[in-house]
């Protein structure tokens, strides 16, 4: 094969310690392929070698596709996996032929290469289910595949700055989006004035930057060098717009040296202190399209409708005094909270890690508890009940707020194009929760209409407060859904 050495070695045992001493020698990753069944059980006293060792052996076994694995169809046994804690990295790919598996596969085996040699090496499996027919294929010319490269901070060299800087010099459309983050991150002005679009979600917790909200993304153009620090995103339609016309290049910062693939596009995975990125960019990048980047920056007014949920969270966020929490429930409130400001100073929290509702009132109350701060959670009825134990466990002071939108169920499905939800799916509630809050002790009051919205958001947000408030908003969800969908 063109640029490859390559040797056979019938007895694997032999041929897993044969590659080890090549990769010893010659200081470089060697590719150890074998067969299925019981080939790959003999390369494993080479696998474990190799982990103590440090050494770069990439093991690649063919398999059975899933459905004949333990059929008594030949040379079959569970393979992925089997090298256990021993290797660095183990994948399996999938066997089918579309176009999002083969971007799934894509991933898989960068994954793997950027495993085998990172923080000193050591051995990785790849195992590879084949259907038939195994003969008479032919896949050259090879074609060209996405290589995902990893850049380490602390060992980088002129030659790998310059690389960098040749790409963004490249690369004039720029965009620098912040996913979920403890706290902002400091960027350099001069980051701006070199034509880099600054964008976050209030996840974020990046204040001074433009939020980016679903309805004011300047959709027509992608950038074409994206850099992304942080956690989750919560915009679909950002996200949707990433991977319809993806960046020429995604590079992922993250002090983990994290790779996730996010947009389908990823090209680099930084790890390091992402302050020392910044700086490099901001003294050495060259400038790109400032127009570009003040397309990020527009601010869109907040939309205005009458009572309904979205309306609900703005009228509270705008009244929140600076320096507040602001806890968020998934999935409407999180989603309604993106269209609003946040007032100066307002740290964002919500289990976006895993999108979950259960735990949303226990993390709130729990944060809460010894913070000074007035911390105000906005969740949905479905997840408040979910957790409404919470109430019970926690010993809230006056500082904490919730403000529960009773929609009847969970409303989110209401707002999914294509959905036609029953009662099960939205999971229908005819609950108040006003008995549960007056037997805890929360001083609580109920929103129907408009006209009770003054003196809920003055509970809600002045700071004094000899009680924790609970606000409970009626909501039509079939209404804010449509809003949901329109802003
Ligand atoms: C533990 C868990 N189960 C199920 C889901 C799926 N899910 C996402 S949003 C949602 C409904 C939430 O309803 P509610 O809290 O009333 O909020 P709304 O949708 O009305 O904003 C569900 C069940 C989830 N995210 N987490």
């Amino acid at each position: 094969m063109d640029g490859m050495e390559c040797r056979e070695v019938t007895d694997e045992r032999s041929a897993g310690f044969a590659a080890l001493g090549w990769s010893s020698r010659v200081g470089e990753p060697v590719l150890l392929c074998v067969t299925s069944g019981s080939a790959l059980l003999n390369v494993h006293p080479a696998v474990a070698e190799a982990a103590y060792r440090k050494l770069p052996l990439l093991v690649v076994s063919a398999d059975r596709p899933e459905e004949w694995i333990g059929q008594q169809d030949g040379q079959t046994l569970p393979q992925p996996e089997v090298y256990g804690g021993l290797v660095r990295y183990a994948c399996h790919l999938p066997a089918a032929d579309d176009e999002a598996e083969r971007l799934h596969r894509n991933r898989l085996i960068n994954e793997a290469l950027l495993e085998l040699r990172r923080h000193g090496g050591g051995p990785v499996h790849i195992n590879i289910p084949l259907r038939e027919p195994l003969f008479g294929t032919d896949a050259a010319p090879l074609p060209t595949e996405r290589v995902i490269r990893r850049t380490e901070m602390a060992t980088m060299r002129r030659e790998d700055e310059e690389e960098l800087l040749n790409i963004v010099a490249r690369l004039p459309r720029r965009l620098i989006l912040l996913g979920q983050l403890p706290e902002a991150p400091e960027l350099p002005p001069e980051l701006a004035e070199k034509g880099f679009a600054l964008a976050g979600e209030h996840l974020s917790n990046a204040a001074s930057l433009t939020q980016t909200r679903p309805d004011a993304v300047p959709g027509a153009q992608s950038p074409q060098l994206l850099i992304t620090m942080g956690g989750c995103l919560v915009s679909k339609k950002l996200k949707n717009m990433l991977r319809q016309n993806p960046p020429e290049e995604h590079w992922h910062v993250s002090r983990d040296g994290a790779c996730p693939d996010t947009f389908g596009c990823l090209t680099r995975c930084i790890e390091g202190d992402p302050t020392e990125l910044w700086e490099l960019l901001a003294a050495f990048a060259e400038p790109g399209d400032t127009a570009y980047a003040a397309a990020w920056q527009r601010t869109v007014p907040p939309p205005q409708h009458p009572y309904c949920g979205p309306a609900l969270v703005g009228a509270a966020m705008a009244a929140l005094p600076p320096n507040s929490v602001l806890h968020l429930a998934n999935s409407s409130a999180v989603r309604y909270a993106q269209f609003f400001p946040l007032p100066p100073g307002t740290h964002v929290e919500c289990n976006r890690g895993v999108n979950g509702i259960e735990g949303s009132l226990s993390a709130a109350l729990g944060y809460a508890e010894g913070d000074e701060r007035l911390n105000l959670l906005i969740i949905g009825d479905l997840s408040f009940f979910y957790d409404m134990n919470a109430l019970w466990q926690a010993r809230p002071s006056g500082n904490m707020r919730i403000l529960l939108l009773n929609n009847g169920g969970g409303g989110i499905f209401d707002a999914l194009p294509g959905l036609q939800p029953t009662p099960a799916i939205r999971g229908n509630n005819p609950r108040s929760a006003e008995a549960w809050a007056r037997c805890c002790g929360w001083r609580y009051l109920p929103v129907r209409s408009e006209q009770d919205l003054p003196t809920a958001v003055t509970a809600l947000t002045s700071p004094c407060s000899p009680a924790p408030v609970l606000v409970e908003a009626f909501t039509d969800s079939v209404n804010d859904a449509q809003i949901l969908r329109q802003i």
